[in-house]
Formats: structure tokens, C-alpha cells, sequence
């Protein structure tokens, strides 16, 4: 075994796949997996935390494994498998709701508030012990690193804190792991609201750019997305959130610099800029959308049964471990 850095990430296969998890979490992934021995998953048991509809569910998971393998995921050299096919994930949640989380640690938990709102009673239970089942997933592949979006500092804290907890109560059991968030595009807003973050579950699809989108559509959001008062193209997170949004969006997808942009951009109008930042968008999807759709069913397919058993061999043998130092094996 060489002595690489392991890294862990994943993402729900809960809706359309956009341009801000692309950005925040997979396009650092694909980097990554030069230098580190990785682990990416598509978490369906996550996913069921809000309602999904079967057929559509299965629907995506293929989508997901499709978009890994479109974004440049290589499953020679990484791990690709859906969760729900590795039971480890679910045993080793339930131990660690019992003998690492706490309710204070979950009551914490921004993501859970700000997704359920004032509906917290009619929320599942899954929604917020979500983070658990997240660090049961990062804790069972001895993760050193976790490359995710701003949004989920805060799960990869938690486990983190559980990791640190087990270790000291049964000696040490786990790596304690690392979140790993880029500086720029770690948290793409909203193309109507910059004061939200563009999400998948957003009911307004106005709102984000899906990876598989129209390509004409995804050119009409840029048009129509927000703009701040004034006209000049700068970078200024608190006065111009919505251009400081548009130019990360552009820089990362566009493969530039941002005080290039604004250079480049002195002296030009709103409209100009975004009719620009449409067609990089544009070109970004089309030749993604090419790779994609030379991906057969069969490659899916492949993809996660060798997956699965690779992710399996490993988590069985934490499992055990863990089972054994807490009593239960
Ligand atoms: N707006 C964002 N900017 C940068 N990164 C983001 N990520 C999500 N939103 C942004 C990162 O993408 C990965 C995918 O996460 P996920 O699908 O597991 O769920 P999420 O974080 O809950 O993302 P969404 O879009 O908000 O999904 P829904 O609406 O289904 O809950 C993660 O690494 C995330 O940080």
C-alpha cells in the first residue's frame, strides 16, 4: 500500500447537478485524485432525507455516476459507488448516534435550519441526523481530506468532533479528517438572489444552471440573472454580490483570472459582460455535455460494481474494527 493521503467526497443525487457544486466540489475532486487515493460517492441514503420520487431517484444515481465520469473522474484510479450499496455506512451511523453525537451537536447544525425553516416538526428524522450518516461515510475510509463546498464545513467539523470523542473512549480508532475548500467558487450564489446559495433543490430553476441544461436556456439564466446597482464590473463581495458572483462563475468555468476579468472589463457595460460570461457558460456545457453523453449505460453499470466492491473491502474492515473495540463483535 503506498503511503498516499486518502480523500472522501460525495453528492446527492437529489435533483438537477449544477454549476455550483461542479465549481465548489467536483472540479477540485478531479485534481485531486493525481496526488491522493479517492473516494467518491454517490450518497443516495442521503438524498432520502427529503422526499424523492423512486423512478426519478434511480434516474439520477445513473446521472450522478455519468457526471463523475464526465467531469474526469477516473475509476482506474478512484473509487466511484453509491452508498446504499455499502451497508457499513448505515451500521457505523447508528454506532456513532450512539456512542459519538450528541443532540447538542446537531442542534447546531445551519443547514438543517436553514432547509427546514419553520417546518421543523414535519421534517424526518434523517434530515437531521444527516450529519452522522455524513461522518460515518467520511470515518469509515480512514479520510484525511474532505474537499467540499463552504456549505458543509460545518458536517465535516462534526465528524471531526465524533472522530476525536471515539478515539478518546476506545483508543485510536479514526483519522481525524481534514475539510478542504477552495478559495474562490466555495459558494456559488443564486443567479436571482446572490443572498442564497444556488442550490439543486431550489424550486425556481431560474435560480442555478444545471450541468445538463439547454444550452439556450442555461444562456437566457445569464441574461436574466441579477445585477447590482451601478455599472462598473468589480469584484466586492458586500457591495456587488451578485457581479462578484457572475465573475467567480466566470473564472472558474471560463479558466481565468478574476483581477484579469475586472482589467479586461474596465470601461464595458453589464450587458456586455454577461452576453461574454453566456457564451463561456455555453462552452463549458456543451463539452461537457459531449463527454456525457458518450457514456453508455453499460459503463454505469461497471462502474459501480467494481465500486462497490472496492469501497465494501475497505469499510467491512473499519466496520469490524469498530465493532469490536465498542463491545459489539
Ligand atoms: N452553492 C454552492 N457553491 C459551491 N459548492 C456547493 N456545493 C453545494 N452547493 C454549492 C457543494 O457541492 C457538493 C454537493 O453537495 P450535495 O449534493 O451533497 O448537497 P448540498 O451541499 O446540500 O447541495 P445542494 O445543491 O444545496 O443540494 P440540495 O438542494 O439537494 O440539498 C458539496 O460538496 C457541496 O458543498
Amino acid at each position: 500500500m503506498d503511503n498516499k493521503k486518502i480523500l472522501f467526497s460525495g453528492v446527492q443525487p437529489s435533483g438537477s447537478f449544477n454549476i455550483a457544486g461542479y465549481i465548489g466540489a467536483i472540479s477540485q475532486w478531479v485534481k485531486m485524485q493525481e496526488k491522493y487515493r479517492c473516494v467518491f460517492s454517490i450518497v443516495d441514503y442521503h438524498a432520502i432525507t427529503v422526499k424523492q420520487d423512486p423512478q426519478t431517484l434511480r434516474q439520477q444515481i445513473k446521472e450522478m455516476v455519468k457526471i463523475y465520469l464526465a467531469a474526469g473522474i477516473d475509476p482506474n484510479k478512484s473509487i466511484i459507488f453509491q452508498q446504499s450499496s455499502v451497508s457499513a455506512h448505515t451500521e457505523l451511523a447508528w454506532i456513532l448516534n450512539c456512542c459519538g453525537a450528541r443532540m447538542a451537536d446537531l442542534n447546531k447544525m445551519t443547514q438543517f435550519k436553514d432547509k427546514v425553516g419553520a417546518n421543523q416538526e414535519s421534517a424526518s428524522v434523517g434530515l437531521f441526523d444527516y450529519p452522522v450518516l455524513m461522518a460515518a461515510d467520511i470515518l469509515l475510509y480512514s479520510t484525511d481530506l474532505v474537499p467540499v463546498g463552504e456549505d458543509q464545513k460545518q458536517h465535516v467539523e462534526l465528524a471531526r468532533d465524533i472522530a476525536k470523542r471515539i478515539n478518546n473512549q476506545f483508543g485510536d480508532l479514526f483519522v481525524v479528517p481534514q475539510a478542504v475548500i477552495k478559495e474562490e467558487g466555495a459558494r456559488i450564489m443564486s443567479l436571482l438572489n446572490p443572498d442564497n446559495k444556488m442550490s439543486k433543490s431550489d424550486p425556481n430553476q431560474n435560480n442555478s444552471i444545471a450541468l445538463l441544461d439547454n444550452i439556450d436556456l442555461a444562456k437566457k439564466k445569464i441574461m436574466k440573472a441579477v445585477t447590482d446597482s451601478g455599472t462598473e464590473i468589480v469584484y466586492d463581495k458586500e457591495e456587488k454580490p451578485a457581479i462578484a458572483n457572475l465573475l467567480t462563475i466566470y473564472a472558474q468555468l471560463g479558466n481565468r483570472e478574476i483581477p484579469r476579468l475586472v482589467k479586461d472589463y474596465k470601461g464595458k457595460g453589464y450587458g456586455d459582460f454577461k452576453k461574454d460570461l453566456a457564451e463561456v457558460v455555453a462552452k463549458f456545457l456543451n463539452d461537457f455535455q459531449d463527454k456525457y453523453n458518450k457514456i453508455s449505460e453499460k459503463e454505469v453499470e461497471n462502474v459501480l460494481r467494481e465500486g462497490a466492491r472496492r469501497a465494501e473491502k475497505i469499510a467491512k474492515s473499519k466496520l469490524d474494527e469498530i465493532k469490536k473495540a465498542i463491545g459489539v463483535k
